[in-house]
């Protein structure tokens, strides 16, 4: 196993849209390891592929207070949702901002598991917000994007000059 680099907003790749995974191979499984043990020593409750710079539909989440319940999310599609919710949400791409984002508040998500089995999930609450926080990175998607622009450049002008006080 091994943690790898999370891509720090705002890099270009963290626009790539993610293509679906073909097959699930040993491959496939060797990745989501990996994305796993990342995400556990962020530590987050979620990480899409595109955050680790592979561009395939494969996210892994963990909202349990242990960190043993992971959730594995292969070509994940929405096909059911309501309400709306305004939920706090954060980035492991884009350390120490946090802030609201308004989406679906249930969703039922289809996908297949690490051993390529399709299952249907119906999710709410902070499950339910982080399936379409890492979806949207699957197709390129940050959430500070849901933003105004003004407060998406001052968010970057508060990036740089944490950046800059770190270099
Ligand atoms: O996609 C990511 O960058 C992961 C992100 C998931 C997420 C969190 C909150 C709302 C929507 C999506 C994170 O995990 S940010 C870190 C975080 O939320 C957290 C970290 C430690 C303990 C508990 C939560
Ligand atoms: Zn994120």
């Amino acid at each position: 196993m091994a943690i790898l680099k999370i891509l720090q907003y705002p890099d270009d790749r963290l626009h790539t849209i993610a293509l679906p995974v073909a097959e699930v191979t040993d491959k496939t499984r060797a990745l989501i390891e990996d994305m796993a043990e990342t995400m556990y020593s962020a530590p987050g409750i979620g990480l899409a592929a595109t955050q680790v710079d592979v561009h395939e539909r494969i996210i892994v989440i963990d909202i349990s207070e242990n960190h043993n319940r992971l959730l594995v999310l292969i070509n994940p599609e929405i096909t059911a949702s309501s309400g709306q919710a305004d939920n706090e949400e954060g980035c492991l791409s884009i350390p120490g901002i946090y802030g609201k984002v308004l989406r679906a508040e249930t969703i039922t998500v289809k996908a297949l598991d690490a051993d390529g089995k399709s299952f249907v999930l119906d999710a709410e609450g902070l499950l339910a917000v982080c399936i379409q926080h890492e979806m949207d990175h699957l197709v390129g998607k940050v959430f500070v994007e849901y933003w105004s622009t003004l407060r998406q450049a001052r968010t970057l002008a508060k990036l740089k000059k944490k950046q800059r006080r770190t270099m």
